[in-house]
This record gives structure tokens, C-alpha cells and sequence, in this order.
């Protein structure tokens, strides 16, 4: 039986690749589902997941609880705002990465900070939608069959 990776993606990422895409790009969140599953590692799936609703999320987390192996997230602008979410990710016991399309260091000071960093097990920032496929690649990594 396959192992479950799940990639959640939080407020306005549906809108990837059809809003700026100076700061985010050309590609949507399809091609990111896609580049993924290309990367995964023998005996892995992947499901992604997107809301703009923080309790959504939380309870999308719940779920990983019983149905993931990790979680990769990009929680968009609750990354600096939701500590709900960090409180959901610290009841999951495998491991997460935090990935973030743009260089949030590079912007505004109020993204300098993540909650979402004091639980993640890496975390990406800067890379465009190629930080998605390392995040998916570093979880495989960590999970040995
Ligand atoms: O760089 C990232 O991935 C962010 O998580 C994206 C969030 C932002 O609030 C974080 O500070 C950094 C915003 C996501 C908005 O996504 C859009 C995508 C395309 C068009 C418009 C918005």
C-alpha cells in the first residue's frame, strides 16, 4: 500500500499562475501537482489540498493525523499570522516542510516571520514552484521503505 504525502496549499495559491506573475509566476497549482508526482519515490501518492479557510486547514491537518506519512504546506499569509495552524502541525508526528514560492525575507517585514517555522522540519523559501519538488523529494528521503 502506497504511502501519502499530502501538499496543502493555504489562502489565494488557487490563484497561481493567474495573478502576478512576476512575484509567483506562470505555472498553477496543476502543474505543481504534476511536477510532484513526478518526483515521488517508489511506494508514495500524493494529495494536494488548497483552502483560503484557516479552520479548513486545521481540519485538513486532523485528517493527515490518520493519512499521511508527511505533510509538505505552503500556508500562504497565515504562515505569519495562524498560530492554529502551527498548534494542528504539532499533533502530527511525521515529518513537514514549510515551502514558500517567493523569498519572504526578500519582502515585506511583516513575512519575515513564520509560526509554521517552529514546527516545520525544513523549510523552503525563494525557489518558485521548484521548492515544492524538493520539499517532495526531501520527504521521501526521510521516509526509507
Ligand atoms: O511566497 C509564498 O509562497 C507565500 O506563502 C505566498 C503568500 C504570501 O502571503 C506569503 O507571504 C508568501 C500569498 C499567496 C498568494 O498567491 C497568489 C498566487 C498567484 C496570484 C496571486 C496570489
Amino acid at each position: 500500500m502506497s504511502r501519502t504525502i499530502h501538499l496543502m496549499n493555504g489562502p489565494n495559491l488557487n490563484l497561481l499562475g493567474k495573478r502576478q506573475p512576476d512575484v509567483y509566476g506562470h505555472e498553477t497549482l496543476d502543474d505543481v501537482e504534476r511536477r510532484c508526482r513526478a518526483v515521488l519515490a517508489e511506494g508514495f501518492d500524493l494529495k494536494m489540498i488548497q483552502s483560503n479557510h484557516e479552520g479548513a486547514i486545521v481540519d485538513a491537518i486532523h485528517t493527515a493525523r490518520d493519512e499521511a506519512v508527511g505533510i509538505v504546506i505552503n500556508p500562504g499569509a497565515y504562515s505569519h499570522t495562524s498560530i492554529a495552524i502551527l498548534d494542528a502541525l504539532n499533533t502530527f508526528e511525521g515529518p513537514v516542510i514549510e515551502v514558500h514560492i517567493s523569498n519572504i525575507h526578500k519582502r515585506e517585514s511583516f513575512r519575515h516571520h513564520s509560526y509554521v517555522s517552529l514546527r516545520a522540519d525544513g523549510v523552503i523559501a525563494g525557489l518558485g514552484i521548484d521548492g515544492y519538488e524538493a520539499a517532495v523529494r526531501r520527504i521521501c528521503a526521510m521516509l526509507p521503505a
